[in-house]
């Protein structure tokens, strides 16, 4: 009997949770594992003419499965660390794997994710001193390379929407800084921003958001994480606390961790499930940050499913 009643509480909570925006609190254990029995979509390399670099240059996309050029898609940027280059994600995250286990569960939109390379300057291969002044500041280049080319190029190439509410940007480290620099100073082109755990290029808060009540009314989501751990994480905290103090919506996410692909991974997995669909900010406040139960959680019932923790509300 009890387990019979927990079986209906289950299925009821689940069809709940099926319309609801699904509350997770992070990415059950088996979200990066490769699952054979799967559909897989698929990645290739783009070249596209960078007139601000003044050279051809080397992306990544991944297109799901189930792919149709007759369909249109919404674009993820996912952007990389100042070590790495347009395959570091897939190196070190293995994003297609995460992306792929998602849609076998239907929790994402489908979705075209567009991995370029952020270095923008004619020899953008990391190589030598990454820290090098010069190739930090082709990260900064890289804006105009996105916004004056590689996007044009998806725009003609992929079946993709060009409204900003159907384009996201996020990244890790250097990448993330680059997002929200770019996703918070092109408001315009961007409704839905990413930064884990973003590196000290990121803006001063009042120069990445000088006009809080624009970024109010214009983001759809803007997705701030960190491990507890990590050395950069003043660069969030700061954006932060400017982000509470001005009233501008946004998920502050707080895990066990260090500046490493297991919290990127993880930021992946909880970013792409809430990207293209109805936000439902009321849930912003319940996202963990380390030592700092949120507030509303004994509002939810917890169901503990394997590792992980899926809230109704
Ligand atoms: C720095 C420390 C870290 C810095 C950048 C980083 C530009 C980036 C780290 C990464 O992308 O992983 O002082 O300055």
């Amino acid at each position: 009997m009890k387990r019979i009643s927990l079986f209906v509480f289950l299925l009821f909570a689940s069809s709940v949770c099926a319309n609801a925006q699904n509350f997770v609190r992070q990415a059950p254990e088996g979200f990066d594992s490769l699952r054979a029995d799967l559909p897989h979509g698929r990645i290739d390399t783009i070249h596209y003419a960078s007139k601000t670099v003044g050279v051809t240059r080397k992306a990544l996309i991944y297109t799901p499965p189930g792919f149709s050029a007759d369909k249109k898609y919404p674009v993820l940027y996912l952007l990389h660390g100042i070590g790495g280059d347009e395959k570091e994600w897939l190196n070190g995250g293995q994003p297609q794997v995460i992306l792929d286990n998602l849609y076998a569960e239907k929790s994402i939109e489908p979705m075209i994710v567009v991995l370029p390379n952020g270095r923008a300057m004619k020899d953008d291969r990391a190589v030598g001193d990454v820290f090098d002044s010069v190739k930090v500041q082709a990260f900064a280049t890289f804006e105009r390379d996105l916004l004056d080319d590689l996007i044009p190029f998806i725009q003609k190439t992929f079946p993709v929407y060009a409204d900003r509410e159907h384009r996201a940007i996020a990244g890790l480290s250097m990448g993330g800084g680059q997002s929200l620099n770019f996703g918070l100073g092109n408001l315009d082109v961007f409704a839905w921003i990413g930064g884990f755990s973003s590196a000290p290029n990121t803006k001063r808060p009042e120069m990445l958001v000088p006009d809080p009540e624009q970024a109010r009314k214009k983001l759809k989501l803007l997705w701030i994480s960190c491990g507890d751990d990590d050395g950069l994480i003043m660069f969030s905290q700061r954006t932060h606390n400017y982000l509470e103090q001005k009233k501008v919506p946004h998920i502050y996410y707080i895990e066990p961790g260090v500046h490493d692909f297991k919290v990127w991974k993880n930021g992946l997995y909880m970013f792409s499930r809430l990207i293209f669909k109805p936000v439902d900010e009321s849930t912003f406040s319940r996202y963990s940050v380390v030592g700092e139960p949120a507030s509303t959680n004994v509002r939810g019932v917890a169901v503990q499913v394997g590792e992980s923790a899926i809230e109704t509300q």
